[in-house]
């Protein structure tokens, strides 16, 4: 049987879903999700592999105007996934106009191969809202299959996965059969712990901060890990540790929790907080953070 494989890659403003989605697809937990915008912030890999085909799905950060230099980055990985898609999907949410959405329609109307554009969340809305959304995106983007979808409660999410796989091209695997993504554990460790500062801290702290891990040491009966929180100001920290150190230790016994269960086997965390002014303009350190 011949083998098919190919890049199918989402795009969408923030929070519509895109995270949810890619997780959906795969049908396990990969990549992080949050109430709060801007959860993703770099070009994530999921890999879908069949005995005959491979489907390589890639999230992207929410388009946005960027503001500093480390959203212009994050912008740049999400061009980088219109290069190389083979399918896009351009994913929105029910009650978003598409006259709100130039940043997101401009590129997917730039995109040359086919489109599929999923208007997602149609669990949250009365049934007879959703119609009327599909025509609105079928207007704005004719060329483009539209789908209703819930990305969290799996409407339509098989019959989509199915859609994609029987399009993919004729092409050898990209990436070996076994692997789930592209990225590393010590990746999708800092993920987890800045999902949980998304979760328990409130404004600008979760958009100041930066995770890195920078040991990750896994035995039979324990896996040994150590990260760094990295803010940009003193106040920040302040807040990150809280008083005596309670915050601290919820965030560190949350992310341990999340990590225990991605591992499956137990962890000892070890989490420091320090400063860095300027981690989100400088270009040396971004590129240290792989952005
Ligand atoms: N009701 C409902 N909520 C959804 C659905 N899909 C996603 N969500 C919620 O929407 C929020 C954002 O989901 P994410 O998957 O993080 O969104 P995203 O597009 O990846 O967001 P960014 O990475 O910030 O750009 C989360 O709270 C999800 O649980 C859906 O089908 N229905
Ligand atoms: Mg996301």
């Amino acid at each position: 049987m011949a083998h098919k494989a190919g890049y199918v890659n989402i795009i969408g403003e923030p929070n519509v879903g895109k995270s949810t989605l890619l997780n959906a697809l795969l049908g396990e937990q990969l990549v992080i999700t949050n109430p709060k915008a801007q959860t993703t912030r770099h070009r994530i890999l999921g890999i879908l592999n069949g005995d005959d085909y491979q489907l390589v799905l890639s999230d992207t950060p929410g388009i946005l105007d960027p503001q500093y230099r480390m959203q212009e980055r994050m912008m740049s990985a999400v061009d980088e996934a219109l290069i190389d898609a083979d399918t896009l999907i351009v994913l929105v949410e029910v009650g978003q106009k598409p006259e709100r959405s130039e940043n997101v329609l401009r590129r997917a109307r730039r995109f040359e191969g086919p489109k599929v554009l999923l208007v997602n969340k149609v669990d949250a809305v009365p049934q007879e809202d959703v119609l009327p959304a599909l025509e609105l995106w079928q207007a704005a983007l004719p060329e483009a299959k539209v789908v209703p979808l819930s990305a969290l409660h799996g409407l339509n999410v098989e019959e989509l996965k199915a859609y994609l796989i029987a399009q993919l091209p004729e092409h050898p695997a990209y990436f070996p059969k076994d692997e789930l993504s592209d990225r590393s554990m010590r990746f999708f460790v800092s993920e987890m712990i800045r999902e949980k500062m998304l979760s328990l801290y409130k404004q600008e702290i979760p958009y100041s901060a930066q995770v890195v891990v920078n040991s990750f040491e896994e035995s039979e009966a324990i896996v040994r890990i150590q990260a760094d929180v990295i803010v940009m100001r003193e106040g920040q920290k302040g807040i990150v540790i809280g008083e005596g150190g309670k915050a601290l230790r919820r965030l560190g016994t949350e992310a341990r929790h999340a990590i225990e269960r991605f591992v499956d086997n137990k962890v000892f965390l070890d989490l420091k907080v320090k400063v860095d002014p300027d981690w989100r303009e400088d270009d040396r350190k971004l590129k240290g953070y792989g952005y």
